[in-house]
């Protein structure tokens, strides 16, 4: 068994379990159940919608009119993208029609700030037929400062979280979209208590263990920017280049693509399957830090997913330390780049060193 390969079965084996699914509670944990069980353990749980039942937020937000009446005198910032693919990897270069592929660039959204209003709306009208995808994921405690009017629909922590953490959330968020939105792989140096309010998140789930099957590298930081006149974007490159570190695992290829994406991310497509997690309407993911996370939606019948996500922050200990040093690890089987089936090389230390939130 080739040496990381056998660090991903054994993580499972030893903590993880050997299925895809992850870990039920029909109520919440006990703080020490919560830390001794999942948090020091690094893994994720799904909580059943007894963690949020006396919400108001759980039966109020379901109604637009509700919504826009609490936020009447609120902006609020939306991220718009040509195709709902928000910080992720596009082609630098759309017109090119022909082999080889155009290289890859980190695309940020065009982020608007518009009143809630008009900011629903533009969500709701997302679709493949509109020329932009726009969805409300701004990540910097938008849900007590944007959504302010909103906050006493939830709680203002997740109590038996915070007892556990031993701290209050960093960041409390709120994310409004609809099918189209997809959030790409990444990893967050945070404790994600991650709650849905309407409509329905699946999420695929990755240990930090497993950091070689994304193939992580470092892609130039592009922008992109909407042009309302026109309805077109346009997608450019920051200057000075910067570079981002980012997965590049697409778990979903179309068809056509599906053959080559396989043979460029052989670990990520033949390794052990990611565990999968739906969560429905008043439930919450505990979704541990640096674990990678693809993330998908499925609207309810107001065509809107909502979900408020609370961080906390992570133990920079010696779990962090390990799993550097393994991300530092320059890990390739020998048949991906000569073409032979065989024994992968051996690891070597890596000749630079990654940095940034990857
Ligand atoms: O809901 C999403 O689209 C992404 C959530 C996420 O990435 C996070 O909470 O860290």
């Amino acid at each position: 068994m080739r040496l990381i390969e056998s660090l991903w079965r054994e993580v499972r084996d030893l903590t993880l379990g050997n299925t895809s699914s992850v870990h039920r509670l029909d109520s919440p944990p006990a703080p020490l159940e919560f830390l001794r069980d999942f948090v020091s353990l690094n893994k994720p749980c799904l909580i059943s919608k007894a963690a949020t039942a006396h919400w108001p937020a759980t039966a109020l937000w379901r109604d637009r009119a509700y919504l826009t009446r609490a936020l009447s005198s609120s902006s609020v910032t939306v991220h718009l993208t040509p195709n709902g693919r928000a910080d992720s990897l596009a082609p630098i270069d759309c017109s090119a029609s022909s082999p080889p592929p155009p290289p890859l660039c980190f695309a940020s959204a065009h982020a608007q700030r518009v009143p809630f209003a008009e900011a629903l709306e533009m969500i709701s009208r997302s679709s493949r037929e509109s020329n932009f995808v726009a969805y409300a994921q701004q990540q910097n405690d938008c849900f007590r400062s944007e959504y302010g009017p909103l906050a006493r629909d939830c709680d203002e922590h997740v109590p038996w979280a915070s007892e556990a953490l031993g701290s209050l959330p960093e960041a409390v968020n709120l994310w409004i979209g609809n099918h189209f939105s997809e959030t790409s792989f990444h990893k967050d140096h945070y404790e994600n208590l991650y709650a849905v309010v309407t409509g329905e998140k699946h999420f695929l789930l990755l240990p930090p263990t497993d950091v070689h099957r994304m193939y992580i590298k470092a892609y130039p930081a592009a922008q992109y920017s909407y042009i309302k006149e026109t309805g077109e974007f346009k997608l450019e490159v920051e200057e000075p280049i910067k570079y981002v570190p980012w997965c590049s695992v697409n778990p979903y290829p179309l068809p056509e693509n599906l053959e080559s994406e396989t043979a460029n991310f052989p670990l990520y497509f033949s390794g052990p399957k990611p565990f999968e997690c739906t969560v429905k309407a008043g439930e919450i993911l505990y979704l541990p830090s640096m674990w990678f996370h693809h993330v998908r939606q499925i609207p309810d019948d107001t065509g809107l997913t909502i979900a408020v996500n609370y961080w906390y922050d992570m133990q920079f200990d010696m779990k962090y330390a390990y799993f550097n040093f393994l991300q530092s690890i320059v890990y390739q089987p020998i048949h991906e780049h000569t073409g032979t089936e065989g024994e992968a090389e051996d690891l070597q230390p890596a000749c630079c060193c990654k940095s940034g939130s990857q």
